[in-house]
């Protein structure tokens, strides 16, 4: 399909789903809700997903799928701030423009990114801050997100360190504010802006333009993103076009009222006594989660079983994951893959034994960092007023048969 053609299919074929409502009991935070309903129409370049939203485009993974270390681009999870997406772009008059406290303004085209800069890879997990939201209780503001407002890909692209030393900082420069090619509906809607502090970026941050080996999908980005590996998404702006150099903080809504957890040791608050100060969600936190089996499944009884799924943080890297096949009593080792795609990106595991009881039984996962951070129980979870940075156990209950 032609990309000119993208959200009159969009609009014809996407109509939202009905979702289910919260079934937690009051006082607790307890596993996200799990299992929602695929969307029977899917969008362009996707496969049908759960659909929170057509406009903007809300679009979350099922639990499945997160079996493998790459999440494939049909299925790789969609968040947009702003209805009024660009319904074309012109790979040609396309550019990235760099401007305010430097001494070359640049305006760099898809072939002088691909062709003048030295051309760097990394495989990443992009998080929503937001994912598993719908585990907080009471109800967090925001989309109440499952499990799914992630995946990891392999990416493509320049580095931003890069582009900014063609561009040359003037003295002073701090800070960089960076936004896609939308608009806000109306002029009295904040546009989707995000800045970032120089010394925030370090090599890996890159401006990509291929996702597992492909262009980035429309509702990803194309033709280009910003890829901050091990920090939640929020910042990893989509069809990025502007880069503006300044020295100070601006103070932009987006910035000081969304993507903040309360500034203290448990980054938490009650809904009766907000916690005043808060920072930006930032690094991510150890997590995991089970692709295989998933809720409500059937296991054969005694026969050979393979849990498996993907366990990530935010770079230091999985030192381990562990299952409990009991309820959180008592844990044992999963195995790991070789750790080859390197720290950013998800660590997959696998652990096999045979269920030698029939009925109902719960599987636990829980992963340890090379810092010897671990998951909570998921009713530890401490609240936040953003539901923010959810990273209880996970568990998923089948029955044998
Ligand atoms: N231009 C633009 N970039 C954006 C956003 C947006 O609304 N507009 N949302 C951000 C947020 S909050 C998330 S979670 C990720 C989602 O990326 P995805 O849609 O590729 O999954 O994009 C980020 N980049
Ligand atoms: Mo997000």
């Amino acid at each position: 399909m032609k990309r000119r053609d993208f959200f009159k299919t969009a609009a014809l074929t996407a109509g939202a789903a009905a979702l289910g409502t919260s079934d937690l009991s009051a006082g607790e935070t307890k596993q996200p809700i799990d299992n929602r309903k695929i969307s029977d129409v899917a969008f362009p370049e996707k496969r049908p997903l759960i659909t929170y939203s057509d406009r903007p485009p809300l679009l979350e993974t099922p639990r499945e799928v997160f079996t493998s270390a790459l999440t494939p681009n049909d299925q790789f999870f969609v968040r947009w701030h702003m209805p009024d997406i660009p319904q074309y772009i012109d790979e040609k008059s396309f550019t990235i423009n760099v401007n305010g406290m430097v001494k070359n303004v640049l305006k760099i085209t898809l072939d002088q990114l691909k062709n003048d800069y030295e051309q760097v890879e990394v495989t990443a997990v992009l998080q929503c801050g937001g994912n598993s939201r719908s585990a907080f209780n009471p109800t967090a503001g925001g989309i109440q997100w499952g499990n799914g407002a992630m995946g990891c890909a392999h990416w493509k692209g320049v580095r931003l360190r890069d582009i900014l030393d063609r561009a040359g900082l003037k003295k002073g420069a701090e800070w960089l504010a960076v936004s896609g090619s939308e608009k806000a509906a109306y002029y009295e809607t904040p546009n989707f802006v995000r800045e970032l502090h120089l010394d925030e970026l370090d090599d890996h941050v890159i401006i990509a333009y291929q996702m597992n080996g492909e262009d980035l999908p429309y509702l990803n980005g194309f033709p280009v993103r910003l890829v901050i590996p091990g920090v939640y998404s929020d910042s990893w702006i989509k069809m990025l076009s502007n880069i503006t150099v300044t020295d100070k903080y601006k103070h932009l809504f987006f910035m000081d009222h969304a993507y903040r957890v309360p500034d203290n040791d448990c980054e938490c608050e009650t809904p009766e006594k907000p916690f005043p100060k808060t920072k930006p969600i930032y690094r991510m936190n150890v997590k995991s989660l089970i692709g295989y089996p998933v809720n409500g499944g059937k296991l054969t009884h005694k026969s050979h079983t393979v849990v498996r799924g993907v366990a990530w943080d935010g770079g230091a890297g999985i030192r381990e994951v562990q299952i409990s096949l009991d309820g959180g009593k008592t844990w044992d080792k999963a195995e790991l893959d070789d750790g080859s795609q390197g720290r950013y990106a998800y660590r997959t595991f696998r652990y096999s034994f045979k269920p030698m009881k029939l009925g109902k039984m719960s599987i636990m996962a829980k992963a340890i960092n090379k810092l010897g951070e671990e998951q909570p129980f998921a009713k530890d979870v401490k609240w936040n007023h953003g539901g923010y940075k959810f990273n209880g156990i996970d568990e998923v209950k089948v029955e044998v048969v």
